[in-house]
């Protein structure tokens, strides 16, 4: 047995625990969650109250921050990100936009369907998924649009993510070119389409669904996952397939993703002409309450960076250097350079790298600073990659509280340890 095929072992198991828990049924639904979330955990958002529960409760996660129950809505404690590159699975941040994720799945009847402007509609069991394709394996950063949306001012409306809806695994795969090209795309296909195993809450309430250009769809790096860190995917993040769509948002990474369709045309359903629309400026960027501006739907990332072994607020050895040490990616390409800075930018300090693993991975950075004989000391890190695009040093606003990449403060107190 491969490890491949020890990973299906596992996926076949899987089934049976599924039958025996079944998320939804082991109480879920029902739990009073609230009740339960002693813990709490204060994400310093400015302008509102910040404070959230923290909930090991949701099945196959640890310890999450609680921002919604139905559909879940968990964020990665930011200390998880301080821990390696890797954002563990049971600590990996969950979405789902309607409460209808998936609480069990029948491996044995599961499909993935390959319809629409194609050759020959196709139906692909896991078996053939998993034995009849060549995989693919890569490390990537997958990061809500809304990622640290709370921390937009003046505020807007919608999730109130901290920094932490967002996380790098290792994902392996197929090629979704090789599962289209299995059906034969026809000439003259525009966009490709996907959908999941959740529906609408309502009849009337638009299904979730998202596009990506055929020959975006083609480029032999967007995968479909079926496994993450080297295990199958978790219920909560899309198992037992999702889209992985390196150096996009994730709003295009369809989880428990079961239908493929080829269209002929541009797809216009609410969510990719009406939802997930950004200003068409650089890094989304708007001044505050401007109205009409030209829209666009949100596509790759930009870079952002972090210090992961300090907190905002905390004490720090006066009069003595100061270890740094965080995360950053590019984006939709590597990390150049990352540096730091302690007097708002003015100056800057060029960062020591980790370890390249893929330029859609979280990298490592390290640097020593001196800190203050007393007082603050302000620490900013800032993001280049390798297109030369670096992070502006102002944060970023747009009514949709999405793309935020703006250079990171920390405010540290020396003399006060
Ligand atoms: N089927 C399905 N896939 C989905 C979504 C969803 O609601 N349903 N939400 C998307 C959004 S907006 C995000 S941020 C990511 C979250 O991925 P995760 O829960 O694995 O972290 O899933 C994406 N894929
Ligand atoms: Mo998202």
């Amino acid at each position: 047995m491969d490890k491949f095929d020890s990973r299906l072992a596992t996926i076949l198991s899987r089934r049976r625990l599924m039958g025996a828990a079944g998320i939804g049924g082991a109480g879920l639904a029902t739990a009073p969650l609230w009740a339960q979330a002693m813990k709490t955990i204060d994400l310093r958002l400015p302008g509102k109250p910040s404070t959230r529960p923290l909930t090991s409760s949701f099945p196959t996660k640890g310890e999450m921050v609680l921002h919604r129950v139905r559909g879940p809505l968990l964020e990665t404690p930011f200390e998880v990100y301080n821990d390696g590159i890797i954002t563990p699975n049971d600590r990996f941040f969950v979405r789902w936009h309607w409460a209808t994720e998936p609480t069990a799945v029948d491996v044995d009847s599961f499909r993935l369907k390959v319809r629409g402007h194609v050759d020959k509609e196709i139906e692909i069991t896991l078996d053939d998924l998993l034995h009849k394709f060549d995989r693919i394996e890569y490390m990537a950063v997958n990061q809500c649009s809304g990622n640290s949306r709370g921390l937009f001012q003046p505020n807007v409306t919608g999730g109130e993510w901290g920094n932490g809806a967002m996380g790098n695994a290792r994902w392996t795969g197929v090629r979704l070119k090789d599962v289209l090209d299995r059906a034969g795309v026809k000439s003259g296909a525009v966009d490709v389409r996907f959908g999941g195993l959740d529906d609408a809450m309502v009849p009337d309430a638009p299904k979730f669904l998202k596009s990506l250009t055929v020959d975006h769809a083609r480029d032999g790096e967007v995968m479909i996952a079926f496994a993450m860190n080297g295990e199958q995917l978790p219920l909560l993040n899309g198992f037992p397939l999702r889209l992985v769509v390196p150096g996009w948002y994730s709003t295009y990474w369809m989880k428990a993703l079961n239908d493929i369709e080829v269209l002929d045309h541009t797809d216009d359903q609410f969510w990719m002409a009406k939802a997930y629309q950004i200003p068409k400026t650089p890094f989304a960027n708007i001044a505050p309450g401007t109205q009409d501006f030209e829209k666009e739907p949100i596509n790759k990332m930009v870079p952002r960076s972090f210090v992961t072994n300090l907190k905002d607020g905390q004490a720090i050895k006066p009069d003595a250097p100061l270890a740094l040490s965080g995360i950053a990616f590019g984006g939709n390409t590597g990390v150049a350079k990352v540096e730091v800075s302690t007097d708002g930018g003015k100056s800057w300090k060029l960062a020591t790298l980790g370890k390249d693993a893929g330029k859609y991975s979280f990298r490592r950075f390290d640097a020593t600073v001196d800190a203050p004989q007393g007082g603050t000391l302000a620490v900013s890190c800032r993001c280049t990659n390798s297109d030369g695009v670096a992070q502006p040093m102002d944060m970023v606003w747009n009514p949709g509280g999405y793309m935020q990449c703006g250079v990171e403060t920390i405010t540290l107190k020396a003399g006060e340890a």
